[in-house]
Parts: structure tokens; sequence; C-alpha cells
């Protein structure tokens, strides 16, 4: 017995109980303690049957990933499962909460598996960039047929204990006590006689897989993957179930694993899955937060309504207000057809559909606002319009309603100004579309209250949104970043590369799509007009609006789109364009490397990453690379800009923007000192 696996005895039936908080995870803690637990149940004359239950909030939720990247210390979960297989009398995995990764797999090798109705069952590994290393890609097709494991795996999503059933995965689903069910359940099947046959024997369904099928669903998620090796060494090992027999598969797919937890790209999506849960860890975490029980939005259009939608999608009541009854029923409309869309697409059920929808309330009325306990607005991104909005919500709005902008730019301190009620006054950057991108800048003014701000943080959490606390500058942490990106791919333009030529370099690097591609996308206009506030100029882009292409909505932009397509076709009026531009400063064009686009756009966003951080608007690297994977698509395999600098080295990184530099004298070229120390400590600091 250990304080992190107990065993107790239901008559005859032994239940063995994992205790590891929070998600069960197999660390070595519990792995030699299981394993003793395992063998002594087999070797016990008394035990008829034996149950692995899990104690809190979960079954086991996969190996513990502080682990991986240090030597591994026996036993390993291939022997526990080893040593599970050779158990003759029945045992039955019971699945409360999630089975995911090494746990899922600690059930496979169980002859038996039932689950709680709302257990949730995955093998989700590659989103570390792994595959399942305890045999899951190896019996998982044994009980589910190799294309449905196929797709589990290489999506990494679980599926629910229902569809599990059906499926084959698991044996039955029970309400109630699930380990009492457990027991039973085990008993009647002991009582009945064995032999049971372990799941690496059962190959019935093997035989059924359509391999050219497979190897097509392969080739497509190959292509899908955007460089990372991950899906690819997934959807091998699982075609290696099916052709080769169990011991090298399982061999093969230990060959993969090892491979792919030493790689870079396992490395970068680690720290990412470590970095999102430390990016909501805010100081005063016991602080008493104030109660959401309704939220305001101010603006239905694609902005608001989308927000309005991520709280509806959340469980919130939300009214919605805008200044007139037809901008009000256009909004709503819009909400009503993305909800249909949804339904279309098999992502929503009808019932759903519907009881969200009548989460909505609408108004034209700041009168109505006065039950919200969560005020945002999503109006004009103008200081002018913002400051009359939060002077009536300062008049309307109940005391200890928490009032918030979700501008991209703004001065967030100056709207606070505006109202008699600073503390009560944040930012909530949403990024568009706001119901579907996972990203919140959680905009912190100097004088918002520490329990507003840790009501959002955890108000983000429940409407599903990565969060990210930042502190107030232009364009906070991603859009003052990207304007350093921005920059450089237009100066790229004038010295000779083009804008499918950049894109591609982004492309390959792993970016679903380049700077101009995204500019398209969400239109120009955005940045012309905040240019021309500033009192900027990007000479190709500004010209481009100046012709009223503002990207995709117009059919043109940097790109030409046939009549609703979104593909880009390069535009030789463009071309012709950037080198008149070119001419009349003088720049002759010269030909440009894939590794100078990617080092010119991508370095100067890393220096501003670093000046973030010394300024403190930012508490941690490893936020910001939150914010761009989440936000921006910077490729996961890379782990975000601030972890890629410790790839490419923190020393090159100042030689090229020294070089660049000289060349130009821009600031953005001018090295952080953070960079610097970087380039002598190899680390950023806190959560670097
Ligand atoms: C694997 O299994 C490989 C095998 O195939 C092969 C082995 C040979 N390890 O997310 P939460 C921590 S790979 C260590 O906020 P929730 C987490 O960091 C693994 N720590 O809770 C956090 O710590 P803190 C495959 C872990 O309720 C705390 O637990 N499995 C692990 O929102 C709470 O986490 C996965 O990839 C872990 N495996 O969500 C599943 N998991 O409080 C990964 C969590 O200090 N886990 N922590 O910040 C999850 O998806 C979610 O945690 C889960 C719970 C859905 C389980």
């Amino acid at each position: 017995m250990s304080d992190f696996v107990k065993i107790s005895r239901d008559g005859d039936v032994a239940i063995v109980t994992i205790d590891n908080p929070p998600v069960n995870a197999l660390s070595f803690q519990v792995r030699e303690p299981l394993m003793q637990a395992l063998t002594s149940m087999r070797d016990e004359p008394s035990v008829a049957a034996i149950v692995i239950a899990c104690a809190g909030r979960t079954f086991v939720a996969g190996a513990d990933i502080t682990e991986f990247g240090k030597p591994m210390q026996q036993p390993e979960l291939r022997a526990i499962l080893a040593t599970l297989e050779t158990i003759a009398k029945p045992t039955v995995a019971a699945i409360h909460g999630t089975a995911l990764g090494g746990g899922l797999e600690l059930t496979l090798g169980c002859h038996f598996r039932v689950a709680d109705p709302g257990a949730k069952l995955g093998l989700p590994e590659v989103k570390l960039g792994l595959l399942p290393g305890g045999g899951g890609t190896v019996r998982l097709p044994r009980l589910v047929g190799a294309l449905k494991a196929l797709k589990m795996i290489v999506s990494g999503t679980p599926i629910g204990a229902v569809e599990a059933h059906e499926a084959g995965l698991v044996d039955a689903v029970f309400e109630g006590d699930l380990t009492t069910h457990a027991v039973n359940f085990a008993r009647e099947i002991a009582r009945k006689g064995g032999p049971f046959t372990p799941v690496r024997d059962r190959d019935d369904r093997l035989g059924e897989t359509d391999l050219a099928a497979l190897d097509a669903e392969a080739a497509d998620l190959a292509r899908k993957a955007r460089g990372l090796e991950a899906p690819i060494a997934c959807a091998q090992s699982v075609r290696n179930a099916i052709t080769l027999p169990f011991d090298e598969a399982l061999a093969a797919e230990r060959a993969l694993f090892v491979k792919l937890v030493a790689s870079d790209q396992s490395r970068a999506q680690r720290h990412l899955f470590f970095a999102e849960r430390e990016a909501a860890k805010i100081p005063g975490k016991d602080i008493v937060k104030r109660r959401i029980a309704r939220v305001g939005v101010i603006g239905a259009g694609a902005m608001g309504g989308g927000i309005a939608m991520a709280f509806a999608n959340g469980g919130y009541p939300v009214t919605l207000l805008e200044t007139s009854h037809e901008a009000l029923q256009r909004g709503l409309a819009t909400i009503d057809k993305n909800y249909a869309v949804s339904v279309a697409r098999g992502s929503l059920t009808e019932d759903a559909r519907r009881q969200r929808f009548a989460q909505f309330k609408g108004s034209t009325d700041y009168a109505d606002l006065t039950d919200c306990d969560l005020i945002v607005e999503a109006v004009f991104e103008d200081m002018a319009v913002k400051k009359e909005v939060f002077g009536k919500l300062g008049a309307v709005a109940k005391p200890g309603a928490i009032l918030a902008t979700n501008t991209s730019y703004l001065d967030i301190n100056e709207i606070a100004a505006s109202t008699s009620r600073p503390q009560d006054v944040l930012g909530l950057h949403f990024f568009s579309p706001a119901n579907v991108m996972k990203l919140l800048e959680i905009v912190r003014a100097d004088k918002t209250a520490p329990d507003a701000l840790a009501t959002v943080v955890d108000m983000a959490r429940r409407i599903g949104k990565v969060a990210v606390v930042v502190g107030v500058c232009h364009g906070f942490v991603g859009n003052r970043m990207l304007a350093a990106r921005g920059s450089e791919s237009e100066a790229l333009l004038l010295e000779g590369a083009t804008p499918s030529q950049i894109d591609k370099a982004f492309t390959d690097f792993g970016w679903p799509m380049g700077p101009f591609q995204m500019g398209d996308l969400a239109g120009l206009d955005i940045g012309w007009r905040n240019r021309k506030a500033r009192g900027l100029t990007a000479v190709i882009a500004d010209t481009l609006c100046e012709q009223g292409r503002f990207g995709q909505k117009t059919g043109r932009g940097f790109y030409l789109y046939e009549a609703g397509a979104r593909t880009p076709v390069p535009d030789p009026e463009v071309e012709v364009l950037i080198r008149d531009k070119a001419a009349e400063k003088g720049i002759a064009p010269r030909a440009i490397s894939a590794e100078e686009i990617i080092e010119r756009t991508l370095y100067p966003l890393i220096n501003e990453g670093a000046k973030i951080l010394e300024q403190g608007i930012a508490a941690r690297a490893s936020d910001i690379d939150v914010v761009w994977v989440n936000g921006y698509g910077f490729p996961i395999g890379k782990g975000g800009p601030m972890f890629w600098a410790g790839f490419e080295g923190a020393a090159r990184i100042i030689e090229r923007l020294d070089h660049w530099h000289q060349r130009t004298g821009k600031d953005v070229f001018e090295p952080a000192p953070l960079l610097k120390r970087m380039a002598e400590t190899g680390s950023w600091g806190a959560g670097g």
C-alpha cells in the first residue's frame, strides 16, 4: 500500500485505486506501487477479479508530462501493461472523468472497460508532439478498428463514453456509483468464467481494415500536418498495427515515441501545454471573485456579435445593445445564422442552438444594462466614441459591475479615467471571430481592482478561452509585436520580394498563412485607419487602400480574389505598383531568400517581445508564446516566438539585428537589453 495506490476488497473483487491529484498522472510514485498492487492481486488466490479505479475528479489523465526529457524511472508503463496482460482473472478499468493518453492505454491493458456516462476517452499525445507510447496505437485499432483509431489518435480529440461504447472501446456505461457497478460487473464476468482475452490478442477488427482507405486518410492528414512530425508518426504506427505482428508493431511504436519525445517540436508543444496553464495564474489566487450572472455586450457588429456568442456558448445570459432597432435585428440575425451553420455542420444540436439563442436579450436602451455584472463594449475603435460609451456606463451600470473595452490599441487608462469608477475598468481583447478564436488578452489598467481582474480570468476559462493578462501599451502584446513584423514585411517588398514569395516563406515555416494573406483576410483598411490616426505610413498597403483594395471583402488587396472565393491569386498590377514605389525611393530590387524573410520579420518581433517583457507588459516570456500561438497562428511545433528564440540563439538574433540596425537605423532593430541578457544566460527569466 502507498499514498498513491491503495488496495481494498469487496468480497472476492480487489479494487486498486490510484490517488495522485489533481489528474492522477502516471508518475513514478504511482507506477511503482501500481505494479506491486497488480502483481500481488494477480497472485492472491482469494481474488477472483481486479478493478482499477481512480480517486478524485478523474481517471488517469496520462503519463506525467513533467517526466519527459528526463531519464525514465522503472517500472515504465509498458512493463505495467505487460504485467496486466499476464493476469488470467478478469481485469476491469472503471473510468470517470477523463482517461487520456497513458491513462487510456492503461485501460487497454485490462480485459474490460466500464465508464461513467460523462467520461471522456482519448489519446491526445499528438497535441504534445508525441504519439501514444504505451501501446495505444497498437491496441486501440484492435477494439475500434483502424480507421476510427487513426482519427482519434491523429486528432487527439477525446470521445464521450456513449460513443466509446458504440465503437467497442467501452464494454458498459453505468449511471450511479461507478466503482460499485464495476465491482458487480467484474464479479459477474469472473463467475461466468474465462478464458479472458487480452486486447493484444483480439485481432477480429483488424481484418476489416481497408488499407487503401487508411493510406488515403493518412495522406490527407500528412498534408494538413504543416510540417509537424507527430501526426505522421501516429498514422505510421496505426498502419504498423495492421501490417506487423503485435510485438513488432509495439517495438516500432516505442522507437517512434523515443524519437519524438526528444524532438524540438515535442519540447515546444510541451512548453505550450504548461505555458497556457501558467498564463492563467495571477497573484492573489484566493481573492474573492465578483459574481457574473449576466453579461452585456455593446455593439452587435461582427466583433460584438462574436463576443456575445462566446458568452452565450459559455452559458452566460447576454444583453446585446445596439444604437438602432435595425442594427440590432441584423446582429441577432447573423448570430442565428452562425448557429444554424454549426447545426448544419453537425457541431451543434438543434436543441443546443435553441438554448443558446434563448440566452440573448436585445436592446437599444442603455438602461437595460443595469442588471449586467460584466459589460463589454465592442463599438467603433475611436477614443471619443469609447469615452462616450464609458461615460454612459458609469451612469447606468450597477455598483461593482465590471466594465470592459474590446479595444485593440487604445489607452485603457484614458478610457478608465472617463468613468467615475476606474477600478472596475479593464480590457478584454478578443480576436476575430471572437466565438472561435481561443485567445483573450485581458488588459490590466493602472487602477483595475485585483478582484475585477481575478473575476474575468475565471470567466475566461468558463467561456473556453486561453487567457493572458497583459498591461497597457499601444497594441498590447500581440498587435504591438505584429506591427514590428508588418513594417519589415513591407520593407522586404520594396527590396525585391513579392507578396506570394513572403507568404510562402511563412507557410513553409509552419504558419497557416503569411502576413499579406492575413492582411487581406482581416481587411487592410483596419491597419490603414490605425496608421493614419498615428501619423504613420506603409507605402504599399496605404496605396492599395487608397485604390479601394481592402482585401478579401473587396475582392482585391495584395492579391486578387474571384467572387466568393478565398484563394489568393497573385496580381501583376500589385507587383508593378511595388516596383514603381521602390524605384521612387531609389531601391534597386535584389533576390531575397526565404531565410532572410523569416529572420527579417521574426527577429524584430522577438526583439519587441523582449521590450514588452522588460516593461512588464507581459509577466512571462511564455505568456507571449501563448498569445502568438493562440491569436496569430505561430506554429505550435516551434513553441511561440520567445521559445523559438532559444532554438535560434539570442546571439545570432542580436548579430542579425545589429547588421540591419546599421543598414537602416530603424528602432525595431535595436537589440533590447533583455535580449542581450538572454544571450548571456540562455533564459528570459520568469516563464522562459
Ligand atoms: C502520455 O500519456 C504519453 C503516453 O502515451 C506514453 C507514456 C510512456 N502530467 O489542465 P488543468 C497538471 S502524454 C503532468 O488545469 P483541467 C496541469 O499542469 C499525456 N501534469 O485541469 C495543472 O497543473 P497546475 C497525455 C499534468 O481540469 C493541473 O494538472 N495526456 C498532466 O482543466 C490541472 O490541469 C494529456 O495530454 C499530466 N499529464 O483539465 C492530458 N495533466 O495546477 C493532459 C494535467 O500546477 N491534461 N497536469 O497548473 C489535460 O488535458 C487536462 O489537464 C485535463 C484536466 C483535461 C486532464
